[in-house]
């Protein structure tokens, strides 16, 4: 058995792709299975809902050796504990490639585009196979998810032409008010304690270099309602102090983006964070707030920034 899992902190795309795809191979005649490796976003859990389909099991323990695909992901830092010991078969993501290394010749399809559910609707085209209603529904809802409905600079022209096309086979008439509600899904968060807030969408990232590594843990809240999320800055910078000292990290960020108005306000944490804030994209740190402007996207704007910013010199 495959076992196909999207990264830990699961997002939209994370789940929907590990279960499309897994039900993809299954058509191929590969025996697959879709897993999670974590709890599901407010957003997820509306889009299953509404779909009808439950949530993937989470992943056990897999043995050493054991045959994995992984999805909307590559590195370790962001998969399974005991990655190094799986044998990775087949990679199916969208972003920058990490450390990833494969014990085996593999299948790998990584592509620029805003989202894993676009590449998903390609190999289902490649394999000649027809897209099945509920599969349209989850692509589609990946795509809408990852590129905040095309407001994010990720937003590619095959990422419009795959919502264009899945919508009417997944039976959305209207993508708007569809996006509109899984959007409120994602900002309704509850009495969510703060270190969930924090890890709900949260990546590890390796800066620097093997003399001076240094690990830094970014989360992002995409929400409708920033309002709220500031509300309960005091104990987001209390969970984001907590959270570094336990994970032995260099800084930690938690940008805060409001989908509707297409801007980004980080949370601050200390000196540290302020200093390579404020170095690295140009804007004045005053207090525990930095204004990133327009800067939506961790994976094209926020992260590349700092590992320009972490390259050794010379
Ligand atoms: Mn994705």
């Amino acid at each position: 058995m495959l076992a196909v899992f999207g990264h830990l902190n699961p997002d939209t795309d994370a789940i929907t792709a590990a279960l499309v795809y897994a039900r993809l191979l299954t058509r191929q005649g590969v025996d697959a299975q879709a897993f999670r490796l974590g709890e599901l976003n407010f957003e997820t859990a509306f889009v299953l809902r509404e779909a009808g389909v439950d949530a993937p099991p989470l992943l056990p323990e897999l043995p050493a050796g054991a045959a994995v695909a992984l999805v909307d992901h590559n590195e370790s830092a962001q998969s399974a504990p005991n990655l190094a010991e799986l044998n990775v078969t087949r990679v199916v993501d969208h972003h920058k490639l990490g450390d990833l290394s494969t014990a085996q010749p593999a299948y790998l399809r990584f592509e620029p585009v805003g989202c894993t559910g676009t590449i998903l609707l390609k190999l289902h085209r490649e394999a000649g196979l027809t897209v099945e209603p509920l599969d349209a529904r989850l692509m589609l809802s990946a795509v809408l998810s990852d590129t905040l409905h095309f407001r994010s600079p990720t937003t590619t022209q095959e990422d419009r032409d795959a919502v264009a096309f899945l919508a009417p086979v997944a039976g959305i008439e209207d993508v708007e008010a569809y996006a509109l509600a899984m959007f409120a899904a994602k900002s309704d968060l509850g009495d969510t304690p703060a270190e969930a807030l924090l890890r709900m969408d949260y990546k590890v990232f390796p800066f620097g270099d093997v003399v001076a590594p240094q690990a830094w843990g970014i989360g992002v809240i995409e929400t409708t309602n920033p309002a709220y999320v500031f509300g309960r800055q005091a104990e987001l910078l209390a969970a984001m102090d907590q959270v570094k000292a336990q994970d032995g990290l260099a800084g930690v960020l938690l940008s805060v983006v409001d989908i509707l108005n297409e801007t980004n306000r980080t949370l601050v944490l200390s000196a540290t964070e302020g200093r390579v804030l404020s170095e690295a994209f140009g804007v004045t740190v005053d207090g525990p707030v930095a204004d990133l402007g327009g800067r939506i996207s961790r994976k094209k704007q926020i992260v590349p920034t700092l590992e320009g910013y972490f390259a050794p010199q010379g």
